[in-house]
């Protein structure tokens, strides 16, 4: 085992629906009874563990517990006679509403640029740092208009994860991942209360914490020409501190097709999703437009400069050392962008010269592959084939993904979709499972068939604790959970429980960061310690797709 000291009983330690499928993997080859039993030790439900068909990646044979027929409310642990007692759990309707509300939450603590007060933030409260209303030109975005050393003011937004930089490419896919939590499921998403500052306004706090990143965003679009810089930075990568403590420089490094794109296709969401509230927030929607417009401009104009960052530093200084997010592949970021902007205005004029279908490819999406964002968008705004002749196609992909994905799924040693393939497990492998579950999300939409929802949950199951590590991967959720996240403000606050709500990377048997960890298995490569950035740190990108799969499942199962 990975993990001597976590429990041989692998389920999901937040807990069940009443009705639905309920699973725990026991790691143990020895068949027999197992037992549903209240804290207090009372048996209420008997059942029989089942050998699952394959061995987990270990190779070590496992049973599988399934209870889905036990439906009473309640505080309970599994007990298997030979193993020992679970984690306990519950049973009980809307049972992870505390987890999806604060993987929303977690962007709250993640703000940059403002204190965050007791009343909001409780024992993690703090000083704000990075006020970031003095931004150097870096030479690398100097031109005419903005010399290099000039300074703009680009404040507010979320830092991108333990580091305290601010991505344009990352936070695309984030905030249009919560814009599509809104955009899909607004009536559940109206009564989510996050208790942040704006609560009281007549926003939904989902809108308004998106809002403290829209608005660093398009500080980040160059007027002059709509290109956007790809990301606000320190030169390398501070201690571990706490934001007001660190003093460094910040700059704003070149302008890249890959940002421009994403901003394009974020602020073409916004503007659809913000034109509903034209009262509280009088000419947003049709600024988001035009700056999605206008980057979309400079995109065709610049359809292939990548952010490349060590040629960057051949020719500028200072060196710029902190995340790069260089992608050089551009075809999904024009599909995604396009598709946004198609969406919103009507007009199918985006597509021309864009290759909608690309190849026959869809991959699950992630900060540098957001092809199936566009898709997901033309989807659900009911785009006909009459305006867009492919739709028929990418309806029928969509449809035989999620078909493909859980092909074969309960015959795995965990049975969920994210623990079929040792593929699955590279950096940031908890967003690969929550991204999973989106897409299955996306197909019940379509579809209306709840099997695709059953396997969205059982990966909900995976990243809250039926896996290879018996770990729930968010921090304050569940009874084993990660205490020391590389996440600089968990590290350096003195308080004990690292900030709540966040969703650490996960497996990941690379080690990039040169931390051994206990098991070299795909699925048990985990450690919970403050130095393995690849292995545990936290990502704005990786909470997002937990937020949308954590929300929309309890919204779901109310409807
Ligand atoms: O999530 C990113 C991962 O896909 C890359 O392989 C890795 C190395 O480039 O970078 C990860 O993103 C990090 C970013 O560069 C800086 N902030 C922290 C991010 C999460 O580790």
């Amino acid at each position: 085992q990975s993990d001597t000291t976590s429990k041989p009983i692998r389920l999901n330690q937040i807990g069940f629906y009443p009705v639905a499928v309920k699973r725990a993997i026991v790691l143990s080859d020895k068949e027999g009874d197992f037992f549903i039993q209240t804290i207090q030790r009372q048996t209420v439900f008997t059942g029989k563990l089942k050998t699952s068909l394959k061995p987990n990646f270990a190779g070590h044979v496992v049973q599988s517990a399934d209870f889905s027929a036990f439906t009473k409310p309640g505080r309970y642990i599994l007990y298997v006679p030979s193993v020992g007692y679970s984690y306990p759990f519950e049973v009980k309707a809307s049972v992870h509403k505390a987890v999806a509300s604060a993987s929303i939450k977690a962007y709250y603590f993640m703000r940059s640029g403002t204190p965050l007060p007791e009343k909001y933030a409780g024992k993690w409260h703090r000083a704000g740092g990075h006020p970031d209303t003095v931004v150097l030109i870096h030479p690398s975005a100097a031109n005419e208009g903005r010399k290099a050393g000039s300074v703009i003011s680009s404040p507010k937004g979320w830092y991108d994860a333990g580091d305290y930089n601010k991505y344009i490419v990352n936070s695309g896919i984030t905030t249009s991942t919560l814009l599509s939590l809104y955009e899909d499921f607004p009536v559940y998403m109206k009564t989510v209360k996050l208790n942040i500052p704006e609560s009281n306004n007549r926003i939904p706090d989902v809108l308004d914490e998106v809002l403290w990143n829209l608005r660093w965003m398009l500080t980040m679009q160059d007027p002059a020409d709509g290109g956007v810089y790809h990301k606000l930075t320190n030169a390398a990568f501070d201690k571990f501190e706490m934001p007001d403590k660190d003093p460094s420089p910040r700059y704003v490094v070149q302008k890249g097709t890959a940002a421009t794109l994403d901003f394009a296709a974020v602020m073409a969401q916004a503007s659809r999703i913000f034109k509903q509230y034209p009262h509280e927030l009088p000419g947003l929607a049709d600024s988001c437009l035009t700056a999605a417009q206008k980057a979309w401009g400079w995109a065709l104009k610049n359809p292939e400069v990548a952010y490349r960052q060590d040629e960057m530093n051949k020719k500028f200084e200072p060196k710029i050392t902190t995340g790069a997010y260089g992608d050089n592949n551009f075809t999904d970021e024009f599909i995604w962008a396009a598709s946004e902007l198609v969406a919103t205005t009507g007009s199918v004029d985006y597509l021309k010269n864009i290759s909608l279908l690309a190849d026959n490819r869809m991959p699950v999406p992630t900060w540098s592959q957001v092809r199936l964002l566009g898709y997901y968008t033309l989807i659900k705004n009911d785009i006909t084939e009459k305006a867009i002749p492919e739709m028929t196609e990418i309806r029928k992909r969509l449809i035989s993904t999620a078909d493909d994905m859980i092909s074969g799924v309960d015959s795995n040693a965990y049975q969920t979709v994210m623990t079929k393939s040792v593929r699955h497990f590279g950096w940031g492998s908890t967003s690969e499972a929550a991204n999973e579950g989106i897409l299955l999300i996306q197909a019940y939409k379509l579809s209306h068939n709840k099997k695709y929802l059953d396997y969205a949950l059982a990966n909900l199951d995976y990243l809250l604790g039926r896996n290879g590590t018996g770990y729930s991967f968010v921090t304050g959720y569940g009874t084993k959970t990660p205490m020391h996240p590389h996440h600089r403000p968990s590290a350096a606050d003195g308080v004990v429980d690292p900030v709540p709500g966040l969703l650490v990377g996960g497996s990941n048997p690379g080690m990039q960061d040169g931390i051994k960890v206990p098991s070299k298995v795909p699925d048990e490569a985990y450690i919970d310690d403050e130095r393995a950035y690849a292995a545990n740190e936290i990502a704005i990108n990786w909470n997002a797709p937990l937020a949308y799969l954590a929300n929309a499942i309890e919204a779901l199962q109310l409807e």
